[in-house]
């Protein structure tokens, strides 16, 4: 798949502000700081398009990008941010879930976790919903840049052992390292019905 139009559509706080063509939406979730705008803006050659931040928190809204004019790629707040006043972090949880439950277009989640950690107990709830809904999934380990890579491999085991999943299954990536995007976008790709 090659992304020929990327741009921003629409930030909204829960489905029923939702009043956008139906399209095929793939959606970007994990821990806050995980680097899902950061993808974002990697997979859309976009540097500027997702608001990216090295303090966690940085997403707050459910951000629609349309891609060649065909499908939504959305980004999601980050989970499991400790810092941010008990009340907003309240406040998320069910903008996720709201997201989750109403959304009929959803094609694929991707589920980000950083490949130097081993997945939070919000990873593995975020899992478990995944599996209990039966949402078509694609597990990422991002920041590979971080390791190297017998440590990589190493991790990527200890990741699949706490998901319950295959080492095989996760697609390993790097923004500053431009590593694993046309391993992501042909993953994607399978989930979509992309009409170019
Ligand atoms: N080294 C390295 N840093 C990365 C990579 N991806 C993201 N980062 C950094 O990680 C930090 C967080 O990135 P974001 O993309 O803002 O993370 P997020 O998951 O969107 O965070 P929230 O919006 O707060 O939920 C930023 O400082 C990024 O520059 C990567 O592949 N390699
Ligand atoms: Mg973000």
């Amino acid at each position: 798949m090659e992304i020929k139009h990327a741009s921003f559509v629409k930030s909204i706080k829960n489905m029923r502000q939702y009043d956008l063509p139906q399209l095929d939406e793939v959606a970007v979730i994990g821990r806050s700081n995980v680097g899902k705008s950061s993808l974002i803006n990697y997979l859309t050659n976009n540097y500027k398009l997702a608001k990216t931040s090295s303090t966690p928190g940085k997403t707050r809204l459910i951000n629609y990008f349309l891609l060649n004019e065909s499908f939504y790629l959305v980004d999601l707040p980050g989970y499991g941010y400790a810092k941010t006043a008990k009340s907003e972090q309240e406040s998320w949880q069910p903008m996720i879930e709201d997201y989750l439950n109403e959304n009929q277009n959803l094609k694929v989640l991707l589920l980000l976790v950083d490949i130097r950690r081993a997945p939070s107990q919000d990873d593995k709830t975020m899992m478990q919903y995944i599996r209990y809904y039966d949402i078509p999934y694609i597990i990422v380990a991002t920041k590979a840049d971080k390791l190297s890579a017998p440590k990589r491999q190493k991790q990527l085991l200890d990741i699949a052992f706490h998901l319950l999943i295959d080492k095989s299954e996760i697609m390993v990536t790097s923004v500053s390292g431009k590593m694993g995007k046309v391993e992501l976008f042909d993953k994607i790709q399978e989930f979509i019905s992309e009409s170019e």
